[in-house]
């Protein structure tokens, strides 16, 4: 059978559509407050180092430096972690995006703050990778934010420690989801389902959760069912569905990730509070 939209559901997804938008900037004009990004790509100002050639040649055997080191490949290799004050200052920015388009989900205030708590710390990395398929682009696999100086890569992101082995089933569900091709209201509707999973840890009332979240996926259903053309509605819903299962495996992978590169850290500032708070802090 075919469902219908009802007017209710018509206006939850306005809601929703209208809490993303003010909480999603796509001219990512804010990305300038951020610590600035360190590359490591040989020049100077991307090292640690006053003196990076100088200090290689006095803390080695050798008295040359190999052709590598000096076009600068070698150098990225030792600048460790250069990207993390940048992408950690993204990753707290963007969680308080998500906190703030939770905030304007029907049910989310009604839940007590406990709950409202395990829900956003559970899921804040699955939805920030969810909505941060608006900025992929497939053209080269990056997450485009405007100039190359936000145009972040694989690269980039090792750069901040996290291993490449990870990180490629990371690019496959951005280049997956991109191929989705989902409407403003499914995307949406998928960001609001992530956040309103019953079985997530700490969860008290796993009943409301679940009732809210059942509204969720009954108006995406309703949605993909009366407003996705025909000819590439099949299967979707269950292939939105299958992107939350590879959302929490991207999801456990994160967290091993972040606990050790929040052990590795030298410089403890380099997490900001809101994410040591939502991802843990080992020191603590
Ligand atoms: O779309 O361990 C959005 C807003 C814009 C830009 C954007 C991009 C997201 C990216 C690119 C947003 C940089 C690296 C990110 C990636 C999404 C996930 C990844 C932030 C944020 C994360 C997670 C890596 C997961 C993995 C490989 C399975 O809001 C990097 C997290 C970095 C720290 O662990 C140090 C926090």
């Amino acid at each position: 059978h075919t469902p219908q939209l009802l007017e209710e559901q018509e206006r939850l997804i306005a809601t929703l559509i209208e809490a993303h938008r003010k909480t999603y900037d796509a001219s990512y004009s804010d990305f300038s407050q951020f610590r600035p990004p360190k590359r490591g790509d040989g020049s100077p100002e991307c090292r640690n180092a006053t003196n990076p050639f100088l200090m290689s040649l006095l803390n080695s055997d050798m008295d040359e430096l190999p052709k590598a080191s000096a076009s600068g490949a070698e150098a990225a290799a030792g600048d460790e972690l250069s990207m993390l004050p940048h992408l950690a200052d993204l990753v707290s920015y963007s969680i308080q995006k998500v906190i703030g388009f939770a905030k304007m989900i029907p049910g989310f205030k009604e839940l007590c703050t406990e709950d409202q708590i395990s829900l956003l710390k559970a899921s804040a990395i699955e939805i920030i990778i969810l909505r941060s398929n608006e900025s992929f682009t497939m053209e080269d696999n990056s997450w485009t934010c405007g100039s190359n100086e936000f145009k972040y890569q694989i690269g980039d992101v090792m750069q901040a420690g996290h291993k490449l082995e990870l990180l490629e089933p990371l690019v496959k569900f951005q280049v997956n989801m991109k191929k989705l091709d989902l409407h403003e209201a499914e995307h949406v509707l998928l960001m609001a389902i992530c956040l309103f999973s019953p079985d997530r840890p700490g969860v008290q009332d796993r009943c409301r959760v679940e009732e809210v979240q059942e509204h969720l996926t009954e108006t995406l259903r309703a949605y993909i069912a009366c407003r996705h053309p025909l000819s590439c509605k099949h299967m979707l819903y269950a292939k939105m569905v299958e992107k939350l299962t590879e959302l929490r495996s991207l999801n456990e992978e994160h967290s091993k990730q972040y606990l050790q590169i929040s052990q590795d850290a030298v410089n403890k500032e380099d997490l900001p509070p809101l994410l040591l708070e939502v991802f843990g802090n080992p020191t603590a």
